[in-house]
């Protein structure tokens, strides 16, 4: 690590998008914070922070760090973008604020509440499944199965070949990284898979009562128009199937890596929201998301350059001591604080109530059946340029007495 000042700024030479660190990412995070609230990574001209503060700080001010220039490493107003931008995620207010109003309605907690019965019997029923198997693998099996089934039923979209999403959301988030071997592998698939989403996220080919024909109702009430409608459910697919499924194999993982939290939380079910937020926290599913300055930012000390990208990596963030005692440790029962794994301000994830029912749901049903969950094999991480998390997780379930008597 040198420490040479730059335009004041440490310069931390890394490859953050080295493969070794996507698959071990931890003393990278250590190093990064340690370099201070902010560095340069002359690699890719970029600054980072590992900073809760900073990070949480960049997030907020969306007028000094843009969303609009991408929230990846690639700078929309200097190359294209691979994909139309998302209406949401792309853009900066005052474009947002309308997408976003649509979205957040479509997502509504009551809307959301409906769902809980529906959630709950397809968790109970994958629970069962996976423990009347000798061993499995935690990511098809559970991680993967359960959103592609209730989260795919909630927007709306057809049964058939849902493991396409799965793919797209590799493709959506690695192509936030730089142009490496992760990036273009995801990418490979686009030809396949782009068009195949598309025709998912038009009005007539989602079901009449899900999130997606809650979208396009607000396009014939004229909120949107019509191609928007279809851009915001794309979005949904983008953002609401990858993410999940990682906070589901992690969470699996944490619990598999740390027995002793498993037996707390089975001795205190009423502890599953804080241990979802603990997951998120110690195993944060989104690593990196970025922003572009539009202007010269004064930190303390530092001045951050204009038209920069700034890597604000919540993977780091989230291990911040500055707010964590003992933060390398995966303790559910810590108090809760503020993490940064669905983002902050205005672009703060707009589906975590979704994503944290879906979660609670799967917990739950672990919580009331599962007495051990035992690691069966190595576990493998997925290189991911956006998102942490396992490839394959071989588990083995050892049912409660209760669960064994059913
Ligand atoms: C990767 C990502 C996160 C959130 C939203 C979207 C994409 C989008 O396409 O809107």
């Amino acid at each position: 690590m040198a420490m040479d000042k730059v335009d004041g700024l440490p310069v931390f030479d890394v490859d953050p998008y080295a493969e070794a660190l996507l698959r071990e990412p931890a003393a990278y995070y250590q190093a990064l914070r340690a370099c201070g609230p902010l560095v340069w990574i002359p690699r890719y001209g970029v600054c980072a922070s590992g900073h809760i503060s900073v990070v949480e700080a960049a997030f907020r001010d969306w007028r000094r760090f843009s969303s609009a220039r991408g929230v990846g490493l690639a700078d929309f107003s200097r190359e294209p973008p691979w994909r139309p931008p998302s209406i949401i995620l792309e853009v900066d207010p005052p474009a947002h604020e309308r997408t976003r109003r649509v979205m957040a309605r479509a997502l509504s907690p009551q809307a959301v509440r409906a769902l809980q019965p529906r959630f709950e019997q397809v968790a109970a029923r994958l629970v069962e499944e996976a423990l009347a198997q000798r061993e499995l693998d935690g990511v098809s099996a559970l991680a993967a199965a359960f959103p592609l089934e209730v989260f795919g039923d909630a927007v709306g979209v057809a049964r058939e070949e849902r493991h396409k999403l799965l793919a797209y959301g590799h493709m959506v988030f690695d192509a936030l990284g730089p142009d490496n071997a992760v990036r273009r592998a995801a990418l490979a698939e686009a030809g396949e898979i782009v068009p195949w989403i598309a025709a998912r996220c038009a009005r007539e080919a989602l079901s009449d009562d899900g999130f997606g024909a809650a979208i396009h109702a607000a396009a014939e009430r004229g909120e949107v128009t019509p191609h928007e409608a279809s851009l915001l459910v794309r979005s949904l697919l983008s953002a609401g199937v990858d993410t999940t499924v990682a906070t589901l194999a992690n969470l699996l993982h944490c619990f598999a890596t740390h027995p002793a939290q498993w037996q707390i939380l089975r001795g205190a079910p009423e502890l599953v929201m804080a241990a979802i937020d603990e997951v998120l926290r110690y195993a944060s599913p989104v690593h990196t998301f970025c922003r572009t300055s539009t202007e010269a930012v004064d930190f303390v000390g530092f001045t951050m350059p204009a038209d920069t990208k700034l890597l604000c990596v919540m993977g780091a963030a989230n291990r911040d001591a500055a707010r964590w005692q003992d933060a390398e440790r995966f303790d559910i029962r810590r108090p809760s604080l503020p993490h940064v794994a669905f983002g902050s301000g205005i672009h703060v994830c707009v589906g975590q109530h979704v994503a944290r029912q879906e979660v609670a749901a799967l917990l739950a049903a672990l919580v009331a059946r599962v007495a051990r969950i035992e690691l069966a094999g190595e576990a493998e991480w997925r290189l991911g340029n956006a998102v942490h998390t396992l490839a394959r997780l071989p588990l083995k379930l050892h049912a409660t007495e209760a669960a064994s008597l059913r």
